[in-house]
């Protein structure tokens, strides 16, 4: 399968790392010309769970992508804020057999690819893979991780189903989903309360998960989401969320990940993604009249944190 994937940082990486390994024709898109350049020179360098591996792979700039380069499936990884410069880059891409899978974090990014791709291609869904930048042409990956996606279009259940086989089948443990806005609620309060407050208090989920505010701002944050997705008919299960939310708090599984919005602020010194999780409950609720106060204030609190350290 010719597989691109459009943002090609850690997730994308990894994804194009596994895939490709998979057998699959994979081709990278990003924008970042110095990581590109890196790849292309001296192939991309990851830490692999533990072991150091060079991986040939083929990448492009994004604004030098054309037409003749039909895909297969085209994977989506950019940050929320990337996303639709990256799609007006690569809609030359797309056929009408083309699946174009979004995995981002965060919550209505259909609202922005389908003023590019026609709903008949659009896949959406989340992950519990991670992944980690270590500088131009060079990636971190460790543990396991699972994805769950469903299709958009109607009658294209067949092809969700074939999507997360052609995902499995290089090790990436998809599952095809009916009900995939739950999903996207029950990770979007994964991100909405370890990313903010890893990033807040320059923690890891483990770290985080030793405070003792830290289970009464958990389950504070996942009721507002839940508030929030009623509204929308997603009926989150309260308990069970929260208490997926509190399993990243194990340092034995996922506990010693930095979330990737701490990676971007802290380590980075780049804007995050805080305007799409909690910020977009925020701003939910205004429009539904629901107060949502721990996500107004925390979506501040990350605004404040990006001026003080002059991020644009
Ligand atoms: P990323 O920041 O590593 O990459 C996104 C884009 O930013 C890429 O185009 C990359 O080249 C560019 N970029 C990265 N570092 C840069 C730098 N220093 N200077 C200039 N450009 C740079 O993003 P990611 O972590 O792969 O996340 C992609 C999506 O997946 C996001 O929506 C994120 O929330 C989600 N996600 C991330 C993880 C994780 O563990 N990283 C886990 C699950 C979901
Ligand atoms: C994460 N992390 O989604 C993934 O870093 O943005 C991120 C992210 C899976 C489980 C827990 C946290």
């Amino acid at each position: 399968m010719k597989i691109a994937i459009a943002g090609a940082g850690a997730m994308g990486s990894r994804f194009g790392i596994m895939l490709q390994k998979g057998g699959n024709e994979v081709l990278l898109i990003d924008g970042w010309k110095e990581h590109v350049d890196a790849i292309q020179t001296k192939g991309l360098q990851a830490n692999f769970n533990g072991e150091d591996i060079t991986v040939n792979i083929p990448i492009m700039l994004q604004s030098e992508v054309h037409s003749d380069e039909k895909m297969d499936v085209i994977i989506l990884f950019t940050k929320a804020m990337q996303l639709e410069k990256m799609l007006q880059d690569i809609t030359c891409m797309i056929s009408k057999q083309t699946k174009v899978l979004c995995l981002l974090n965060g919550i209505g990014h259909e609202d922005v690819i389908e003023k590019f791709v026609p709903m008949q291609n659009i896949y959406i869904g989340n992950t519990m893979w991670t992944a980690g930048m270590e500088g131009a042409g060079k990636v971190k990956l460790f543990g396991n991780g699972s994805i769950e996606l469903q299709n958009l279009g109607k009658g294209q259940e067949e092809g969700a189903k074939a999507l997360a086989e052609l995902l499995s089948a290089s090790g990436l443990n998809a599952k095809y989903l009916d009900n995939i806005h739950y999903s996207i609620y029950r990770k979007a309060c994964v991100n909405g309360t370890m990313n903010g407050l890893c990033t807040v208090l320059d923690v890891n989920m483990a770290g985080l998960g030793l405070t003792t505010p830290a289970n009464d701002m958990v389950e504070t944050i996942v009721k507002e989401f839940a508030s929030v997705a009623e509204k929308e008919d997603v009926h989150l299960d309260i308990e069970e969320v929260i208490t997926h939310v509190k399993s990243c708090f194990n340092a034995e599984t996922i506990g010693m990940h930095y979330p990737s919005m701490h990676q971007d602020l802290i380590k980075n010194h780049r804007l995050t993604e805080i305007d799409y999780i909690n910020g977009a409950i925020s701003r939910k609720g205004r429009k539904y009249g629901i107060a949502t106060p721990y996500c107004d204030f925390l979506t501040q609190l990350v605004h404040a944190k990006e001026q003080i350290l002059g991020v644009k």
